[in-house]
């Protein structure tokens, strides 16, 4: 907590340059979510881990069997005079009649839009539901909300940054007391290694306990591993080459500590302090995007995690033998991506925050409890990914910045001259 709040407080003191780097920031999270989303479901229909074991769902009205073309025209007919679409319905209907997808809608009269739209905010609902029963407030960590942190302690350095003179003792304050942090941290990571080795054992340990799992979870997280692989070594390297023109390996090998961290602690904000060392001291990232995206990051930034939420999702549908419509499967995006970023930086968030994803198409939430069995490894895993998709995001939002910090840089040395 006083790392995020030192560090957002120091990087919105220098309110000029965070300013287009937050939205750089913000352009890059959601978009790399959005992608992780698109790698999760394409994946997990691609590899089908889900065999329709339950019994048929049986939902409130009666699922009917209709081609995709009746889904997807179903879809259109709502946006245009019936009359032109009924005639070319039918004739697309027809031609269409041939190839038959299995796709199961309940047969109500609600178009598939409006139904989007009533899925999501049903889900929305679920969210706010959520933050009072389930989890006290997503993205809080022990007990204080980190979105209420990052708010405070970026409008906090924003203040201090307009004191000018008299602000300078609580810059001064705030820069040794994050020096003093970041000492203690590098204290405790000497450490790490041990505990992670411990944590690991506990819960290998823990795994024989629970005997073998099914086929079908054993697929499910081999479609996962898949997943996370394509989206962790294929495309963010491939984004920070494409945006960076540097070797993407070489800015990788020097976060091994922070991705370790990761994979031991399943939790994002516990990686911090080390991710914060590892992009400023071996990657030498500039310390002004650093404190500024990786709080915000950590926080809002799941790629790991809205894959997972959206494939998992999917999974229990298959289970469920539920063929998803195109409309449920947009409401999947959509929810998975806000559940994503509603999720906090502690170990197995993102369980929890699937409630929304399911809730959201009329999924059995507690069906939760077919995937609980694995989520303590795949969880390490979608934390990785998470903490190298804020490490990657401030690489190459260091790099877009690259001009206003060496131009900050200068209007600083002109005034260091001056003075
Ligand atoms: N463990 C969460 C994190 O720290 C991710 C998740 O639960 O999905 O990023």
């Amino acid at each position: 907590m006083s790392l995020c709040l030192n560090s957002l407080g120091i990087a919105a003191l220098d309110s000029k340059a965070s300013g287009k780097m937050g939205v750089r920031a913000v352009v890059y999270y959601m978009s790399t979510t959005i992608i992780a989303v698109l790698i999760g479901i394409i994946i997990v229909v691609i590899i089908h881990p889900g065999k329709g074991t339950k019994e048929n769902m049986h939902r409130e009205g009666k699922i009917v069997q209709v081609t995709a073309a009746d889904a997807f025209l179903d879809l259109i007919r709502n946006m245009f005079p019936p009359n032109l679409v009924e005639a070319c319905f039918k004739q697309f209907k027809t031609n269409y009649e041939k190839r038959k997808f299995k796709v199961a809608i309940p047969s109500n009269d609600t178009s598939t839009m409006t139904s989007i739209i009533s899925n999501v905010s049903e889900a929305m609902e679920a969210l706010t539901r959520m933050k009072e029963e389930i989890v006290p407030v997503p993205g809080s960590v022990n007990g204080v909300n980190a979105l209420g942190l990052v708010v405070f302690s970026i409008s906090f350095g924003l203040v201090i940054g307009s004191m000018r003179e008299q602000g300078q003792a609580l810059k001064d304050f705030f820069d040794s007391l994050n020096e003093a942090i970041m000492r203690l941290v590098a204290l405790i990571m000497w450490y790490a290694p041990l505990g992670i080795l411990f944590l690991i054992a506990g819960k290998i340990v823990e795994m024989e306990d629970m005997g073998v799992i099914g086929g079908q979870l054993a697929m499910y997280t081999v479609t996962v591993i898949i997943g996370l692989l394509i989206h962790a070594v294929i495309v963010l390297p491939l984004l920070y080459f494409v945006i960076t023109r540097k070797n993407p390996w070489v800015f990788i090998g020097g976060l091994i500590q922070a991705l370790v961290t990761a994979l031991g602690t399943s939790s994002s904000s516990a990686t911090l302090p080390v991710t914060f060392k590892c992009l400023e001291e071996i990657n030498g990232v500039d310390k002004r995007v650093t404190r500024f995206v990786l709080p915000v990051g950590a926080t809002i930034n799941m790629d790991g995690t809205a894959l997972y939420e959206a494939l998992a999702a999917i999974f229990i549908a298959q289970v469920n033998n539920f063929d998803l419509n195109f409309g449920q499967i947009i409401t999947i995006s959509i929810t998975a991506t806000a559940a994503s970023i509603g999720a906090a930086g502690i170990p197995q968030a993102g369980l929890v925050t699937m409630v929304i994803v399911l809730t959201s198409v009329g999924l059995p939430t507690d069906d939760i409890t077919l995937i609980i069995a694995v989520d303590w490894f795949l969880d390490r895993l979608r934390t990785t990914t998470n903490v190298l998709g804020d490490s990657i995001g401030a690489g190459i939002v260091e790099h877009l910045s690259r001009h206003e910090l060496k131009n900050r840089d200068a209007e600083m040395g002109n005034s260091v001259i001056e003075e």
